[in-house]
């Protein structure tokens, strides 16, 4: 296993801020996989984007008041999965997610398609055994083949559903009829609609649909496309910047957040907006989640 120097890494950190992986709380790995999307190509280069960009983020949280990253962050070197099937491709994130927690490391995953949460969702579960998912998404990934592939970016949730967790997805605007009647019979699965994200309960009924150990996934087009546009298969409507940090925020101090992925960021010439943003929030997601 490798990690990048400390100015490469998550933040750019500094001399004063660097964190071997021994010392760090947090690991950021890379999973640049990037094999069966849909639409807009390119996720494979988000991993980097947002590293590239996160060294322009303050370490300085103005609204915790602290500087999270003194707990320590070091950055894998990004995985390769060139010539690996699927399966394989999700048996190496196992393998790479649970050596992190094995070493009591907080695993944050900066992904390309919605794919490799189902390898680190597999290394959580055995840790975590009742962990719940918090998915911010456009798209219900609840498919249970996608153009013949089961392991597709669009089936990501289904092939997790098979472990039955409580799944809570929020901002899902774009789904199938079969997708939708699969979550209004299924009681663990609770789907808050972007219809239905100007409903002031929003907050706690997102809070009450969780156990008290929750994995997060933040799909990029969860958002609204002005706040990322250069995701992979975008959806008007969405989370703006503070919708989204008040359930973060309020789902942190509440349960025991035991980890997140971000994916699905294709960057596009030109504009930073997606891959700093993302990069942003991977920040606050860290400070939320170890700051109590
Ligand atoms: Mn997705």
């Amino acid at each position: 296993m490798t990690f990048t120097n400390a100015a490469d890494g998550f933040l750019g950190l500094d001399e004063e801020h660097l964190a071997a992986y021994d010392s760090a709380a947090i690991v950021v790995q890379q999973l640049p996989y990037e094999k069966t999307s849909s639409y807009l190509k390119g996720s494979k280069e988000g991993p980097q984007a947002i590293l590239d960009a996160s060294a322009y983020v303050e370490f300085y949280d103005e609204e915790l008041r602290n500087e999270p990253c003194k707990m320590g962050i070091a950055t894998q070197e990004a995985l390769n999965f060139e010539e690996m099937t699927g399966e394989e491709v999700i048996q190496s994130i196992r393998e790479n997610t649970a050596s992190h927690l094995a070493n009591g490391k907080f695993v944050v995953s900066l992904g390309a398609e919605h794919t490799v949460t189902y390898g680190i969702y597999k290394a959580f579960r055995e840790k975590f055994p009742n962990v719940s998912i918090l998915q911010i998404d456009a798209h219900s990934d609840l498919r249970d083949s996608y153009e013949g592939n089961i392991l597709s970016h669009a089936c990501v949730m289904a092939r997790i559903n098979h472990y039955a967790p409580q799944i809570c997805q929020v901002g899902v605007r774009a789904l199938c009829k079969e997708e939708a009647e699969l979550i209004d019979r299924s009681e663990n699965i609770q789907t808050f609609y972007g219809h239905q994200l100007r409903d002031p309960k929003l907050v706690d009924k997102i809070l009450n649909s969780l156990g008290d150990d929750v994995y997060i996934t933040v799909d990029a087009d969860g958002f609204d496309p002005s706040v990322m546009p250069a995701a992979g298969t975008i959806e008007p409507g969405g989370l703006l910047w503070f919708d989204a940090l008040d359930i973060f925020r309020e789902v942190c101090s509440k349960k025991n957040v035991v980890g997140f992925d971000i994916v699905e960021c294709a960057p596009r010439p030109g504009d930073v907006r997606t891959q700093y943003n993302l990069a942003q929030l991977a920040y606050k997601l860290i400070g939320y989640s170890l700051t109590k």
